[in-house]
């Protein structure tokens, strides 16, 4: 009986151990969020960087300070800028992509409390392997820099 005991807790301690070296190779870095005044969805910004040595795909992101989070991509279509929901975003392995206003953004509506510039707010980012990242993305105004 406590052999067998002994052999779950060794594939236990191995699965975790996978999952934190993953966890190191995927780099979350610049995140920020633009707040923006009047009910306006606030767009979250980030880089990510996969140093793993296979391609990842990011499916969606959830955060305990907003109860509604997407994946949004803004696009020109005849001259117009529009926003698109997506629901996968592919970043192939050794390569970087870059979140940023006028591209791929976290949209973010529902704020569940009084959410301030100068803040930093949790936001995770799941993957399709069901891996997960949070990342604490600094909060800006309307007009910080
Ligand atoms: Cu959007």
């Amino acid at each position: 009986m406590s052999h067998i005991n002994f052999r779950i807790v060794v594939v236990v301690l191995l699965a975790a151990s996978a999952s934190i070296a993953r966890a190191a190779d995927i780099e979350v870095k610049d995140a920020w969020i633009r707040l923006l005044p009047a009910g306006v969805p606030a767009g979250g910004y980030m880089t990510i960087h996969n140093g793993t040595g296979q391609s990842i795909v990011l499916t969606g992101a959830s955060s305990g300070a907003y109860g509604h989070v997407m994946l949004h991509r803004t696009v020109e279509q005849g001259g117009i800028s529009r926003m698109l929901p997506v629901d996968r975003i592919e970043i192939p392995a050794g390569s970087t992509l870059a979140f940023a206003p006028g591209g791929y953004h976290v949209m973010l509506t529902k704020p569940n409390y009084a959410i301030a510039a100068g803040e930093r707010v949790p936001v995770t980012l799941e993957f399709s392997d069901k891996h997960r990242i949070t990342a604490r993305f600094d909060v800006r105004g309307p007009s910080d820099k």
